[in-house]
């Protein structure tokens, strides 16, 4: 008896499956079409590491199974290549990021194909690579074209030791409150700069509303309107003296009850209304408020401000309001203005606690119940004149109403969702295509694609918030179209540029005329079942919603939403529970484990822990016991014989085909894994299996244990030579006989009145009407029922039958 040795099986295969390209999705085939995507991966330096196994796996089990389906499926992978993680690790070990990046791609690609994903390598793609970038940068030319791409003023996160802007959404605060960058952890500043941003806001209502058309978990979507953060209001105008300042409210029912304005220290008006007498006082506050960040500003609990020596009058009700600035209202939201109704707003009421300023109750209950106030429902109006009475939506209503007739004020949308900075003073990114036109500096799109980033010695960032580019001069000073002098745009773009369309290049990557052809989107778009990271869920995700919304209004692609369906997958945490990291010393490196127990040792593992989306502990034996059930399914290969007929065999196989394709289209890869356990168990039990359930069995385990499959399966069926379509992988997907399991019948017991009786034998899903024939039917049962009458009778289907009599 030969022995499993997992080394020769996976050396057998995995050079002939990729140099024949046996997972190569055929543009145009006939067959239905899937595309399954999965994040690519960042090449940073290292190897593969658990995450990447975690998130490729599961979608490889499904790929391969809907390959088997008869789809004609597309599993690609590429490389995020540009961005700080390989250019830090660039500068870390002193190798240019261009020769470190080609070394991580070679290495990890080379991983990855060890483990055994089914990846068409054909399409393979990096963001790093002149013939993709150009395409980017063509790309954000659209953007520019389309006057979604503009150079702005804006106070922006500076990271000072990567020397580098950062977006929003790459800032985290540690709970000592302190703000540092998502990658590197490095303390975060705010500074004003130009940047190129991308104007993300004009899509919010697209990116709410095709929300509605597609299928992910409620969490994403939730956490994208947040993201979105829509308020629908009013902005009204308030008049100070010959000046009016604008306040935006979501709460106009409560103008009655505004008992003071409240003006962002940054206001323009701020200096013509304040008074000499508190000129000094209010200088001093926009001083101190200048240091502070928009976030910390709005979450901070004490709240601050000072009195400008104004008063405002209340357009319905002509009071007299005082106007103060305070810090917590940012010049980045609505007007940079509010009206503070303290009764009804929690940060105003502690303002107005803090300060001693008037509270005015102006809304209440629907009911009689009494309230504590600040009371933040919507109610009935109540000291506000005219209104009084009305509901908050009535109210909001005929008041805004009222703003517009009277022209003080008019309905208004505001969202949260900020313009997207995307030009990063770093060296490793696409080089943004445009140059600055001397004499006026006037911009210029560069026709001739790729603008190549120059392969400088020297990549460090600099400190004065320019990019490294800017100091190679002889690449900075260029021609315009007419001749004139110009200077080349030295920034590059953001990490998420490449990919924000990565997708697209996968369905032609060879392409060097368009970035895609429409044929080939329109037969593969949108993307079947996109899985990634839950860190992806409000950048990445809704920054390549909002550009494949903008391609498909300029009719660059097929349809308006690029992923038809999205999960998020859960991590891998070292042995002791805890995030892996190097500091604690609990990482877990995938590829030894390869090493240690075979990679569909490997693969079952990860599918064995649990579902997709949940987060595990390694677990050395749940590796081992899998690497055992592989050497228990190897070892039964001797008993295989052909014309065997073993009826309890046969039924536990076709019990086994039917819940594995089920549990397959559900991606409960974890129970499929215990499903192969048991069967395997009986194969272990009996003396002959025939070649038939074999052949099946191979079939079903091809997905979870490539390897070994392919090995047993060549053996089978004696070939002697590869050849792609004699590939397990290839193979149709067995079928399952259900009459077989029809006449499966189960044992389940019959209660009279609380106590067991008698046993009857069913069949799987009977239907109710059958089993109640048979049970009251059934001798034994009657001896308690006759003569008497039947009050309740209950089946619980598969499981049990109560009856009760009285
Ligand atoms: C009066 C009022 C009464 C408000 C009330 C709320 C409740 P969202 O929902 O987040 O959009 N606001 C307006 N501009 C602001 C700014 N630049 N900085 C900080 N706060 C600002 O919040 C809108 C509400 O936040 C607005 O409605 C305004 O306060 C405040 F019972 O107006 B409200």
């Amino acid at each position: 008896m030969s022995q499993y040795n997992f080394k020769k099986t996976q050396d057998n295969w995995r050079d002939k499956w990729f140099d024949n390209n046996l997972y190569e999705a055929k543009d145009f085939s006939p067959k239905p079409k899937k595309y399954i995507l999965a994040e690519l991966p960042y090449p940073s330096g290292a190897q593969l590491h658990a995450g990447h196994i975690m998130r490729y796996t599961v979608p490889d089990v499904y790929s391969r199974y809907l390959r088997m389906k008869g789809f004609n499926v597309l599993f690609p992978m590429g490389w995020d290549a540009f961005g700080l993680p390989a250019e830090n690790y660039a500068i870390k070990t002193g190798v240019h990021p261009e020769v470190t990046t080609k070394k991580a791609i070679a290495a990890m690609k080379e991983s990855l194909k060890q483990i055994g994903y089914g990846i068409d390598w054909t399409r393979e793609v990096s963001s790093a690579d002149p013939e993709y970038y150009k395409w980017t940068q063509w790309l954000f030319l659209k953007f520019y074209e389309n006057g979604l791409a503009e150079l702005k003023e804006m106070p922006v996160w500076w990271d000072d030791v990567s020397k580098t802007v950062l977006a929003d959404e790459e800032i985290l605060t540690t709970k000592e409150g302190v703000k540092i960058s998502e990658r590197g952890g490095n303390p975060v500043i705010r500074r004003n700069l130009k940047q190129w941003v991308l104007k993300i806001p004009q899509y919010a209502e697209k990116l709410i509303a095709g929300l509605e058309t597609v299928d992910y978990p409620d969490a994403i979507k939730n956490a994208q309107m947040n993201w979105i953060g829509k308020s629908d209001g009013a902005n009204i105008d308030f008049k100070i003296d010959q000046q009016k300042v604008t306040v935006f409210t979501t709460r106009i029912d409560t103008i009655y009850g505004a008992t003071f304005l409240v003006l962002s220290p940054e206001h323009p008006l701020v200096d013509q209304i304040t008074s000499s007498e508190q000129s000094d006082i209010v200088k001093k506050y926009q001083a101190q408020a200048k240091n502070k960040s928009d976030m910390e500003r709005t979450e901070t609990k004490d709240k601050t401000g000072v009195f400008t020596g104004a008063y405002a009058e209340n357009p319905f009700s002509h009071e007299k309001l005082p106007v103060w600035i305070g810090d917590f209202v940012v010049m980045s939201y609505g007007t940079g203005a509010l009206m503070a109704v303290p009764a009804h707003d929690a940060r105003d009421f502690e303002f107005a606690t803090k300060f001693n300023l008037p509270i005015k109750q102006v809304i209440k209950p629907t009911d009689d119940t009494k309230v504590t106030l600040p009371y933040s429902e919507d109610g009935i109006l109540t000291s506000s004149d005219v209104f009084d009475n009305l509901t908050s939506s009535e109210a909001q209503q005929k008041m805004t109403e009222q703003a517009e007739n009277q022209s003080f004020g008019s309905k208004k949308t505001n969202y949260k969702m900020r313009d997207w900075i995307f030009s990063r003073q770093r060296y490793w990114g696409e080089p943004i295509p445009l140059i600055f036109v001397e004499p006026d500096g006037h911009t210029e799109e560069v026709l001739d694609l790729p603008v190549i980033l120059p392969s400088v010695p020297d990549y460090t960032p600099s400190s004065d918030a320019t990019s490294p580019l800017a100091r190679n001069t002889e690449w900075v000073s260029t021609k315009s179209k007419d001749g004139s002098p110009a200077k080349r745009e030295t920034n590059t773009m953001p990490n998420w540029a490449g990919s924000c369309w990565y997708f697209l290049r996968y369905l032609d990557p060879h392409n060097d005329k368009e970035f895609a052809s429409m044929d080939k989107l329109k037969y593969w778009m949108p993307v079947d079942r996109y899985f990634g990271g839950a860190e992806h869920t409000t950048m990445h995700l809704l920054y390549s919603r909002f550009w494949y919304q903008f391609f498909f209004d300029i009719g660059l692609v097929p349809n308006s939403e690029p992923y038809q369906w999205r999960l998020n997958g859960g991590l891998l945490l070292g042995p002791d529970g805890r995030k892996m990291s190097k500091s604690i010393g609990n990482v877990i490196d995938p590829m030894t484990i390869a090493e240690n127990y075979g990679a569909d040792a490997l693969r079952t593992f990860i599918c064995f822990i649990g579902p997709y989306t949940d987060t595990y502990p390694y677990n050395e034996n749940g590796v081992r016991s899998c690497w055992r059930l592989m050497k228990n399914i190897y070892e039964l290969k001797d008993k295989v014989t052909d014309g065997v007929e073993d009826t309890n065999v046969s039924k536990a196989y076709n019990k086994m085909v039917k819940n594995i394709t089920s549990m397959f289209e559900d991606l409960k890869m974890n129970t499929s894994v215990s499903e192969i356990m048991i069967f395997t168990n009986q194969l272990k039990d009996v003396e002959k299996i025939d070649s038939k359930v074999w052949n099946g069995f191979l079939r079903v385990l091809a997905p979870l244990a490539p390897f070994l499959a392919e090995e047993l399966w060549q053996e089978l069926n004696h070939y002697t030579e590869w050849k792609n379509e004699n590939s397990v992988h290839v193979q149709p997907w067995p079928e399952f006989d259900e009459k077989i399991l029809e006449n499966e019948t189960i044992t389940i017991a019959v209660q009279v009145n609380g106590k067991v009786r008698e046993q009857i034998e069913i069949t799987p899903n009977e239907s109710e009407d059958s089993v109640k024939q048979k049970v009251m039917l059934n001798e034994n049962v009657l001896k308690w029922t006759q003569f008497r009458e039947v009050v309740k009778f209950i089946y619980i289907p598969n499981k049990i039958v109560s009856i009760v009599t009285n």
